[in-house]
């Protein structure tokens, strides 16, 4: 998988990207990453990116012409014409299942605008997904584009080492995840859950269900009403 990242501010994503897990993914190959600086694409010598908005108002507006010119040369360079997330508050929510849909994908382009946002007309002409991580502002899309990277990335076969950890997470099954514990067996005055050092497979995994359930329900009623309607379709065969 290829990620391109269009944006103003390179070194944010080079700084993000190239540590951790994802940092070994694509030192390894697995993952790909291009960052491109809209910055190069501008025709005018003083790299002038932005001008002010037409109607007036607070801010400036990132112009139209060196984020196309970004993307041709990306078209051009994969010979396709690929997807473009373009991030912004004013996009869908991002949620695990899209990123399950986005990592099917070879090549992804993500496109992060800064001040008051992109001119319009490039965006309709470029834009396959609106894409926002939560209702909250920030003052760029750098941040949305990497949290993206990282969802999407830890899906990719080989990206993690367990095979199985990306399955088991908080969400893949509705459900948020149970607490974990390591040695000692007690500290700071408290002690591991007996039914966890039994043994006992069963017990552990009905143990785990329990405290998945009661978490969520205590901390995301929303996503306890979703998982509880999944469970009752299921029943009657409907899922
Ligand atoms: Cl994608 N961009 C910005 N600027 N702010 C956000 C966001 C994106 N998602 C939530 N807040």
């Amino acid at each position: 998988m290829k990620y391109y990242v269009m944006t103003l501010f390179p070194e944010m994503i080079e700084q993000g990207m190239n540590t951790s897990i994802l940092g070994r993914a694509i030192e390894s190959g697995i993952i790909e990453l291009e960052i491109k600086n809209i910055r190069d694409y501008t025709l005018n010598k003083h790299g002038k990116v932005d001008d002010y908005p037409y109607g007036g108002g607070a801010g400036m507006v990132m112009e139209a012409e060196p984020v196309y010119r970004c993307y041709e040369a990306i078209c051009s360079e994969t010979g396709e014409i690929p997807p473009v997330v373009y991030l912004t508050p004013q996009g869908r929510v991002f949620e695990q299942q899209m990123a399950e849909t986005f990592a099917k994908q070879d090549i992804l382009v993500f496109l992060c605008g800064h001040y008051e946002g992109i001119d319009e007309r490039v965006l309709e002409e470029i834009v396959t997904y609106y894409v926002s991580i939560g209702d909250y502002v920030l003052t760029g899309g750098e941040l949305p584009a990497m949290v993206m990277m990282d969802a999407i990335a830890r899906l990719v076969p080989g990206v993690l080492n367990n095979e199985d950890s990306a399955q088991t997470e908080s969400f893949s099954d509705g459900l948020l995840e149970y607490p974990q514990y390591t040695r000692p067996s007690e500290i700071l005055g408290r002690k591991v859950p007996e039914v966890l050092l039994s043994g006992h497979h069963t017990n552990i995994q009905k143990w785990r269900q329990e405290m998945s359930i009661q978490r969520t329900k205590e901390n995301r009623p929303d996503l306890y009403d979703k998982w509880l309607d999944f469970c009752e379709k299921k029943r009657y065969n409907e899922v």
